[in-house]
């Protein structure tokens, strides 16, 4: 049969296929995961999930639907980062900076952690995922709150991922916070300024129970920090990816570790903190 003959839709089936996920596929990722079980995981893992307004335009839909298919990513991508033992997941989902959105977009963002949690927190529980949450608790709505604590309050004792949501998070903010705290620790005469260190202004940061980010995903093609984490990623390795967070899926994760073992694997193990190349 000639391909003019093939009937209106056929060669359009053809092109469908190949957005099927075969079985192969599957077993190629499962492949791949099971590799960089060999090599040593980030432990912990950050990410700045970008792009989601810019999905949905490409989509001609609202931007709070790029919000909305950006949260099913998140179970997705935590869901794998558990799979692979990764300690800590750390995930930007309000910026200090948000609120200047348009207030119906705002309004319907801090609804995404009470609808995320009334869907999943039962799946986490299961999974021994321990929620926890850094950002400025006062400004947030009451509703937006309530389900986080209780995410927060009801998974504690667990000892699996620990899933850290950055929420109403500025990292700016949080140093000259913890600069004012540690004068108030001075004055009070708790802390002398000559014991003042690296590790202890850590210790005022809202991340203080978390080690460092091993590594930095930025999703959606931008190159910057935007007022995330700045002291925490003083040695952190970045991996920066075109793709839109609401299509980032478990093979964009597994390529952005396998990058980052395949640049540890060239410091041969010995580099450590503060002792840089060259
Ligand atoms: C938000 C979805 C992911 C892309 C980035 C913007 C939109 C999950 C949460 C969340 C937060 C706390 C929590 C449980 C879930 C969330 C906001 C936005 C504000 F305990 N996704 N997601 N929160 N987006």
């Amino acid at each position: 049969m000639k391909m003019e003959s093939i009937p209106s839709g056929g060669p359009m089936m053809i092109n469908k296929l190949k957005f099927w996920k075969t079985s192969k596929d599957n077993d190629a990722l499962e492949e791949r995961i099971n590799a960089l079980k060999e090599l040593p995981m980030p432990k912990h893992v950050a990410i700045i999930m970008d792009g989601n307004g810019r999905w949905a335009k490409k989509r001609a839909l609202p931007r709070v639907a790029g919000h909305h298919e950006g949260m099913k990513r998140v179970r997705r991508i935590t869901r794998l980062a558990s799979k692979l033992g990764i300690e800590v997941l750390t995930l930007y989902a309000f910026s200090t900076e948000n609120w200047k959105r348009p207030k119906n977009e705002v309004e319907y963002l801090m609804k995404l952690p009470g609808e995320f949690l009334g869907t999943f927190l039962p799946e986490l529980k299961e999974e021994n995922v321990r929620v926890q949450m850094m950002g400025y608790k006062d400004v947030l709505p009451e509703h937006t709150l309530n389900a986080v604590g209780k995410a927060i309050t009801e998974t504690q004792h667990n000892n699996g991922l620990i899933l850290n949501f950055a929420l109403n998070y500025g990292s700016r903010d949080e140093i000259v916070r913890a600069v004012k705290n540690i004068i108030h620790d001075v004055r009070a005469g708790k802390l002398d300024v000559k014991d003042i260190t690296e590790a202890n202004f850590s210790d005022y940061l809202m991340s203080h129970s978390l080690r460092d980010p091993d590594l930095l995903i930025r999703t959606s093609g931008e190159i910057r920090l935007s007022n995330f984490m700045l002291w925490q990623l003083a040695y952190t390795e970045f991996f920066f990816s075109d793709v839109l967070w609401p299509d980032f899926n478990e093979e964009n994760l597994v390529e952005a570790i396998e990058v980052y073992q395949q640049r540890s694997r060239r410091y041969g193990g010995l580099k450590s903190e503060g002792e840089e190349e060259e």
